[in-house]
């Protein structure tokens, strides 16, 4: 059997504050610790490759203590001598961020379209990649395709790896359907084992049919939760296994291992009051009802009540296990 993990999103450096002025749980360890068990997992239990589809980090411009500490954890794992290949998300601006630690001869970067080329348990394996188009996916495919592809050698396993948004991947609420940053099904190519992308944070697994074959587009999602939209998903990542019959290498087998994330949970403040001891009262009550690790989205709309709900009001109030924000009000369009 052949392994590949399978992971993306992880948008290390979300809620990560280097010189803390105010003493309170920030979600940045979070982010970071679930990075390091996907590539612990992957080192445990000897994975052959790693591939990451983008938005390693929250951003494209990073502090430098970040993108150190970062670099540091991958450079570790690089070290075990299992290829890591990414493909820069959105949030790189399509570019990482230099560093000498990138130049490991186990990362691999797809700093533009490209395909690498693994020789693993007796498969020889071809990546194709490109870094995210942020607009016009939909006209540039079959331009970026050819470049990634051109000329390349036959293969036993094929995977093309991008980190963009495909017809059918869903977000809450949402399908993506239609539109020139939505990648049509029907561009996807034939002869591949697996198309494997990041951008979208819900873990999710469709299909698309080419020569009376289905081939399967997997998004393993974010490793944690970035935003309340997410607050009901699992986070995780993905662990392929594929498999030699009959001289065919074949994807044999697809599961997801949940990440830990603590329970998000969005609190409405929908009281009128003007006296602070019985918003402190009602505060209270409803922060003692709810798991004590949550990481809370707060909504206020009622402007009285609103005014009191100063920051270091909430400070007071919010348990150290937990980590509160208060959501913008939100303002009806004229
Ligand atoms: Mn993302």
């Amino acid at each position: 059997m052949l392994k590949i993990i399978f992971f993306a999103d992880t948008h290390l450096g979300v809620d990560y504050t280097i010189n803390p002025k105010v003493e309170r749980r920030r979600r940045g360890e979070d982010f970071f610790a679930n990075f390091q068990k996907v590539l612990d997992y992957a080192n445990e239990t000897h994975a052959d490759l790693v591939i990451h589809g983008g938005d390693f980090f929250f951003r494209s411009k990073v502090p430098a203590p970040i993108v150190d500490r970062a670099y540091d954890i991958l450079y570790n794992f690089a070290e075990n001598d299992i290829p890591f290949i990414i493909v820069p998300g959105n949030h790189e601006r399509s570019v990482l961020p230099s560093s000498i630690l990138m130049n490991h001869k186990n990362i691999y970067i797809f700093d533009e379209p490209t395909s690498f080329f693994f020789n693993k348990k007796n498969a020889f394996i071809s990546i194709a990649g490109f870094p995210n188009i942020r607009t016009g996916i939909k006209m540039n495919f079959d331009q970026i395709f050819r470049a990634a592809t051109e000329g390349n050698p036959d293969v036993d396993i094929k995977l093309l790896l991008m980190h963009q948004a495909i017809e059918q991947s869903q977000i809450e609420g949402y399908t993506f359907r239609y539109g020139i940053d939505v990648l049509p099904l029907a561009k996807l190519p034939t002869d591949y084992h697996a198309v494997l992308s990041g951008h979208i944070h819900r873990a999710q697994i469709f299909h698309y049919e080419k020569n009376e074959k289905y081939i399967p587009v997997i998004y393993p999602g974010s490793t944690e939760r970035t935003s309340i939209v997410e607050m009901a998903e699992e986070k995780g990542f993905y662990e392929l296994l594929f498999a030699e019959s009959e001289n065919k290498w074949e994807l044999k087998e697809t599961s997801f291992h949940v990440l830990p994330t603590r329970p998000m949970i969005r609190l409405d403040i929908t009281k009128l009051t003007e006296d602070i001891n019985v918003l402190t009262d009602l505060l209270e009550a409803e922060l003692s009802r709810i798991d004590q690790n949550s990481v809370v989205r707060m909504r206020c709309e009622i402007p009285e009540t609103r005014k009191l709900l100063t920051a270091k009001l909430l400070r007071e109030l919010t348990p150290k296990t937990m980590t509160l924000s208060l959501a913008p009000v939100y303002r009806k369009r004229k």
